[in-house]
């Protein structure tokens, strides 16, 4: 491996064909197909020569700051959404100046968890145990400590990696032996002063600081590494009811978050600076997500009510953090990326937001937990003055698992068979290199619903397997079924971006190529060029029975 791997200087000089096999798919295919797969020794063995890697001399390393917002929509950001969006986001529309911006990039899945797994494994979530819906906050983790993650190929060459804020991908909670305590609910089955496993600090993240899952899922309560900060000692409730720190409030926990980046760009910026030590900070925010709490400073400000306003909050909170980069004179060589992990939540109040003028899907159909893009086309700006042009913009297709595939290629690394399964590095598209959607950087990328309901898009061409919307907008499925409309849905997305006309009759060859695509994926464990892998459970690509309903948000 080593020897198709270039250092870590000067990779911007190289050609294309040393940068591995997600910058030139098609060409390597033949080769990586015959590639070896890694096992766990070869894996140690590639740790092991990645962090005898020396740092960069001539180009260091750009830190990297992914930051994560929960269910904002693509149309709460303005200037994305210039003709139907109404809520100020001054910081997101300056990044996006300052930037690229990606008009067609989507979450893996229209929630929460699948969405994050994705993001920090490169591997469709749909290839594990989770099939539909999120999990809760005493679930035991999904990420297994032998998997691949951005932060561990990261810190492997040298950077230095933190985790701050909602994880969601499930923590191993050690139990009291004798159950809870009289009188208490099962909640309280849990050691909350004991040591926290399988969460960030176990899956390559040097520091982490946040929160188990989602704001209105207990525990409610700051952790950092692997132990909660404030013992539990009281319940309160945001949606749910369960244990909390007593001092424990949602109201704190955006600002909390944006000042604990910021904190951690600022402890660390000499290092950074100088590309010894460079950062990786996966910020993943809490906010607008539900329980919607602006602060006493920005309640009313919108004048579009509480929803607005906490967009507004997450915009300052995302300007904070890149403040603290400018302050710390890192952002020329910081490669700055804002996203959502799916589309905006019905929880807003969609409903009086449209009448005041505010459509938080901007054109796009359907919202949070649904096949439509609405559900899972996100909002996608990156800036890197040292390599991104200002007010660029790209229509590459691509996807938050892309994440891991961008990285290795960023620090001029090739990824292992058993790892980033569905990750393609979309740098040819930030650097310019590929500018032309007719020249994908992704081949495809497969969608999915709350309810498990996969989608499929190649080019203009989106085909989802289900009746209705997948998910929480009407008509879901079993309504659709009902009214007797088409088991499956084929969209041309250049000319109906809002998918009004289901074009499945008239091209069941798309129908059929597409539909072939995703068996393919499925059935290889892969959808990049390489050696077949396991999926962790048989995968059903079309669900027979009715979708069970899914409480967790
Ligand atoms: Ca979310």
């Amino acid at each position: 491996m080593s020897a198709a791997r270039p250092s870590n200087t000067a990779i911007w000089l190289r050609p294309q064909a040393a940068l591995g096999r997600h910058v030139i798919m098609k060409t390597l295919q033949a080769i990586c197909v015959a590639g070896v797969l890694m096992t766990g020794a070869a894996l140690s063995a590639y740790a092991a020569h990645a962090a005898s890697q020396p740092a960069g001399q001539e180009q260091p390393k750009p830190n990297i700051v992914f930051i994560l917002a929960d269910d904002l929509g693509y149309g709460d950001v303005q200037c994305l959404n210039p003709q139907r969006g109404k809520i100020p986001t001054p910081n997101l529309d300056r990044l996006a100046a300052a930037g690229m911006v990606f008009t067609d990039a989507h979450s893996a899945s229209s929630v929460c968890t699948p969405t994050r797994y994705g993001i920090l494994t490169g591997r469709y979530c749909w290839r594990t145990r989770l099939q539909s819906g999120v999990l809760t906050g005493e679930s035991k983790p999904l990420i297994p400590p032998q998997r691949l993650t951005v932060a561990k190929l990261l810190a492997r060459h040298g950077y230095r990696t933190a985790c701050v804020g909602k994880w969601h991908l499930g923590l191993e909670m050690p139990e009291l032996p004798e159950g809870p305590p009289a009188g208490r609910s099962q909640a309280w089955r849990f050691d909350y002063a004991g040591q926290l496993r399988g969460g960030p600090t176990a899956l390559g993240f040097d520091w982490f600081f946040g929160i188990s899952a989602s704001l209105d899922m207990w525990p409610f309560a700051f952790i950092e590494n692997d132990r909660f900060t404030v013992p539990l000692t009281v319940e309160k409730q945001w949606l749910r009811r369960g244990p909390a720190a007593a001092d424990f409030e949602a109201v704190d926990v955006l600002p909390t978050l944006a000042s604990k980046a910021a904190d951690f760009i600022a402890r660390h910026a000499a290092d950074a600076a100088t590309g010894r030590r460079p950062l990786f900070l996966y910020l993943a925010l809490t906010a607008p997500h539900t329980p919607i709490v602006p602060s006493q400073q920005w309640r009313g400000r919108s004048g579009l009510g509480d929803y607005a306003d906490f967009v507004m909050q997450t915009d300052d909170a995302v300007g904070q953090v890149v403040t603290a980069l400018e302050k710390a004179g890192l952002e020329r060589n910081t490669l700055v990326i804002v996203t959502s992990d799916n589309g905006c939540s019905p929880a807003a109040g969609i409903e009086q937001l449209e009448k005041l003028g505010h459509y938080p899907s901007g054109p796009l159909r359907g919202y949070k937990a649904d096949i439509w893009e609405g559900g899972h086309r996100v909002p996608f700006i990156v800036r890197w003055p040292e390599r991104v042009p200002a007010g660029s913009r790209s229509n590459q297709l691509v996807c938050l698992n892309d994440l891991l595939a961008t990285c290795a290629e960023l620090v001029g690394d090739k990824l292992p068979d058993d790892a980033g399964e569905d990750s393609f590095s979309f740098l040819p598209a930030l650097l310019q290199r590929q500018p032309d959607p007719a020249r994908p950087v992704r081949e495809a990328v497969v969608l999915h619903s709350i309810h498990g309901r996969f989608a499929i898009r190649q080019g203009k061409w989106v085909l989802a397997l289900c009746p209705g919307s997948g998910g929480w907008s009407r008509p879901r499925d079993e309504e659709a079924a009902k009214k007797g409309l088409p088991p499956v849905q084929l969209y041309d997305l250049e000319a109906d971006i809002g998918q009004q006309h289901n074009l499945a009759d008239k091209h069941p060859q798309v129908v059929t190529q597409l539909r072939s695509l995703l068996e393919k994926y499925v059935a290889d464990g892969r959808s990049t060029p390489g050696k077949p892998q396991r999926n962790d459970v048989p995968v059903e690509i079309e669900k027979a029975n009715a979708p069970k309903p899914v409480g967790g948000r």
